[in-house]
């Protein structure tokens, strides 16, 4: 059964966000018609950057790139460096992490973010390549939440610090129990990098981004609980 375009935008301009995300998953097939009620959706949320449904329409559209010049030149003339806004307070480029994350490339994106956050430490922590603790506290909250909405708007909601931190509050901040659930650890043993982990949207709610926990959990215990992610988007 293949939808009409009609029944598509209907549903996409009517429905609730979950409705909406159940009607993209039925779209088994492209083509130019579904791809035009695409970019005519995501062209009227300009004004409503965040919602997750945007991202899913991206993503559909940023896979259509190589089969559709009309998508190519669409995306490259609204959206040339996607959906979310790339703020930050220290003149760091995101560019590269929006390009990884609009690939799935997930393994990438993790590893380019622990580099984006070393950048924000500053030039010794570039050098040494991990964080500490106390480095964190000082991070722009606008830094943190441009990365942080670049995991989300690209995983349909399920990856990001304050993903995260949403999990860890619901758990009393109990990491022994936050482990299992965002599948770092099964039982007594800690799950390998990278193999061990799932570099794909399959993964539990809040696998990704990892923080190594081999030096304690100081710094994902900065990171989470930074005022990034209680107070809101600007
Ligand atoms: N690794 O086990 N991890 C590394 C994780 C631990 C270890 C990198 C996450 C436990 C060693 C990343 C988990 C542990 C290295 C992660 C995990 C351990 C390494 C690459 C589940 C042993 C080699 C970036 C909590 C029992 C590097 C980096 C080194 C690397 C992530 C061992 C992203 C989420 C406690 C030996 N692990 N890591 O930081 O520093 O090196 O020697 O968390």
């Amino acid at each position: 059964y293949a939808m009409s375009a009609d029944e598509l935008r209907s549903g996409l301009f009517s429905a609730s966000a979950k409705a909406q995300f159940q009607l993209l998953e039925t779209l088994t097939q492209g083509g130019e018609t579904v791809w035009e009620v695409l970019m005519e959706f995501l062209l009227k949320q300009q004004s409503n950057p965040f919602s997750l449904i945007n991202g899913k329409v991206y993503q559909i559209l940023y896979t259509a790139i190589p089969t559709s010049e009309k998508v190519s030149h669409f995306l490259k003339l609204h959206f040339p460096t996607g959906i979310v806004p790339l703020k930050s307070d220290t003149g760091i480029d995101y560019i590269p992490l929006q390009t990884l994350l609009a690939q799935q490339d997930f393994l990438e994106a993790d590893k380019l973010s622990v580099q984006k956050l070393c950048e924000l430490a500053g030039s010794s922590a570039v050098q040494r390549k991990w964080l500490y603790f106390s480095e964190i506290e000082r991070f722009p909250i606008t830094d943190l939440q441009t990365i942080d909405s670049l995991w989300c708007i690209h995983s349909e909601g399920k990856f990001g610090y304050s993903v995260q931190r949403e999990l860890w509050l619901g758990v009393n901040k109990n990491w022994d129990k936050l482990w299992p659930k965002i599948g770092w650890r099964t039982g007594r043993n800690w799950t390998r990098y990278p193999q061990g982990f799932t570099w794909d949207l399959t993964a539990p709610k809040g696998h990704l981004p990892l923080s190594n926990q081999l030096r304690g959990v100081r710094v994902i215990e900065a990171l989470l609980s930074h005022p990034a992610w209680s107070q809101s988007q600007p």
